[in-house]
Formats: C-alpha cells, structure tokens, sequence
C-alpha cells in the first residue's frame, strides 16, 4: 500500500466517524463542503494525482473515488437518521399514569325493561311467548275477533291500510288466532309486540308496545281470570296494591271486565293522575266470546278461556309516574338515563 492509498484511507475513515457525529443538516452540509466541495479535501487529493507514476495513478484514483462514493452515502444515511430522529422527537411522550378513556354505558329503554317484566310475570305463571307479523291480514286482526266490517269497534281502533285486506295489526291479538288455528288445548300463551292505531295525544302515540295473554283448557273460569290478573297486579305493582274488575264490553270477550288498581300516585285519595276516582285502568280482560272459538274450530260447548291484553307505555308510565307517553319515543337520553 503506497503512501497515498493509506492517505485517501485514513481520509474515508475520520470523514465517516465526523458525520456519524453530527448534529444537524447544517454539520452534514459542512462536512459535505469539508471534503467533497470544489475545496474538499477528497478534491484536493485527486488534484494531486498528477504527480504519481500510472500505475500508483489508477489505484489511487480508483481507491479515491470509491471513497467518494462512501462519502455520499454516508452523509444520505445520516440525513435520513437525523430527519426520523426529528420526526419522533415532535411526537409527544405517552403518560402511562393517565386513567383511561371511559366508554359511555347503555341500557335497556324503559319500554324493553317493562316489556320483559311483564312477559317475566307471566312466563312464572306458566304462559309460554308467541310472536308474528305487525303486517297482518284483516282476517286475523278483525273478522276473527268477532269485529266484521260494519262494526263500530273498527272506528275505535282505526289503523293504518295498505290495501282492503292488509293493514298494521291494531292488537297482537291476531297471534293468539294464529296459536290457536295450529294448536288444540290446552293453550297458555302471551304475545308481546308492536300495535298500531291513528291515535296521537300526550296518551296515544300512533305505535305502541302490548302484551296480550291467552288461556283455553276444559273447565276454565272466570275465577281463573280474577285469579291470574290478581297475581300478575301484584307482582307488577306490589302485593299490597288494591285490586278491582270493573264490568266492560270487547266484540272479542264476554263478559268483559277492566282491571283497575290503586291509584299509585295518592294511594286511593283521588288526585289528578286518576281523576279523583282513586282508582287507574291497567289491563283489559274477559272471557272468550264463542264466536271466536268458532273462527278456529274450537267447540264453545267443550273448551272455555280468558283473554287480556295490556299496554306497555301506559304500564310503564303509571310505574314511574310518567305523564306524557311522546317522552318514550323522543330519545332523549337524560330521560331515557334515568331508568
Ligand atoms: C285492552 C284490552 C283485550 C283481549 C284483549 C283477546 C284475544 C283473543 C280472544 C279474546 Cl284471541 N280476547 N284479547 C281480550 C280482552 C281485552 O285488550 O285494553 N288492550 C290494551
């Protein structure tokens, strides 16, 4: 190795080292300047090539400009370094002590949690859930039930018509007509689900949520009716709440009766939640007209049975003391939170 070999050498060695070293793109550029500029030392080695014999002459200038090449990448590499190293410096450090962020809770809508207790009630007195579609047949929603066209309860429970034969089921009573078409007795069931009625007012929303419940077997009462209706009361509401069966008319029932309880608000006295009678409706009930046996080929003379059906909203509200029904439907989570 020549003398001017080691040189060049040496030179390569202590220009990586220096621009490992640096600090900035500033260091990198002087360095750049140092030894590859029109003044460089690399430069001025090459320059001095002249002087030496050919064959010291090509070695040399082979050995300098791989050096120069090592240069150039070198002074890329430690720019790119130094642009990543800047890069992650800006990002700010993590603190591992911060609490974590909290995931809002949900919950039940008040009308779901209302839902499932009343079905809850009722499947503990050995009723078994039916569901179907809110679309239903006028059939099934009506003419089954003993209401044929001319009938005035088809004003009190308008609905909405898609055609002559098909419309929004006004009750969830048409599954209890669909039960009893594919089942003989006994038959012990509820029906849980959306209604629909043109009805709006701080009490009626136009869809709301019912539970109706069925009972058919051989030698069913009306006692049996006073006695489940009394105990499905009392576990909704508490065992001490009053209880009353007030005589009432369905096409679909005789005889009918409307079960009352307690005024929840002023325990009886008479206030403006109950109209001062003391007394709120909470169900409707009665005992299965013939007419409707018939329609799905049971014998009145062998099979009798009890009907009810309840509406979840007004359930609901009378439990909370809720007085406008809209507050269900709006979303609003400081209301719906408090449940
Ligand atoms: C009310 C009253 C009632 C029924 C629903 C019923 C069903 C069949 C046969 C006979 Cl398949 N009755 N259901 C009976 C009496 C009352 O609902 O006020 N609902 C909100």
């Amino acid at each position: 190795m020549t003398f001017k070999d080691r040189e060049i050498q040496e030179l390569q060695e202590v220009a990586l080292r220096e621009i490992q070293a640096a600090q900035s793109a500033e260091d990198l550029e002087r360095l750049r300047v140092k030894y590859l500029g029109r003044k460089g030392a690399l430069t001025q080695i090459l320059r001095g090539l002249g002087q030496l014999d050919p064959e010291s002459r090509r070695r040399a200038g082979q050995e300098a400009n791989a050096v120069k090449l090592a240069l150039e990448e070198g002074l890329e590499q430690a720019l790119k370094a130094l642009k990543t190293a800047a890069r992650l410096a800006a990002v700010p450090a993590v603190d591992v002590t911060l609490p974590g962020r909290r995931l809002p809770q949900g919950r039940l809508h008040p009308i779901t949690q209302v839902n499932q207790e009343v079905c809850d009630i009722f499947l503990h007195l050995g009723f078994e859930t039916v569901e179907g579609p809110e679309v239903e047949l006028d059939y099934y929603n009506f003419e089954a039930l003993n209401i044929p066209a001319d009938h005035p309860a088809r004003d009190m429970q308008d609905t909405f018509y898609f055609n002559e034969k098909v419309l929004l089921r006004t009750h969830t009573s048409p599954m209890q007509i669909r039960t009893m078409e594919k089942r003989r007795p006994p038959v012990r069931v509820i029906a849980p689900g959306r209604v629909y009625r043109r009805d709006s007012d701080l009490t009626h929303t136009p869809m709301f949520h019912q539970v109706e419940g069925l009972l058919v077997d051989k030698g069913v009462t009306f006692a049996d009716l006073k006695g489940v209706l009394t105990a499905f009361v009392h576990q909704m509401f508490g065992p001490e709440v009053g209880v009353r069966f007030r005589p009432s008319y369905f096409p679909f029932t005789e005889p009918s009766a409307e079960v009352d309880i307690e005024c929840v608000i002023c325990r009886g006295e008479g206030c403006r939640v109950c109209k001062t009678t003391g007394w709120l409706e909470v169900l409707g009930s009665g005992m299965v007209h013939p007419a409707v046996f018939e329609a799905v080929g049971y014998d009145p003379e062998v099979y009798t049975g009890f009907a009810f059906g309840l509406g979840i909203e007004r359930i609901a509200m009378l439990k909370y003391g809720i007085d406008d029904i809209r507050l269900f439907f709006e979303n609003d989570l400081r209301f719906l939170r408090q449940f």
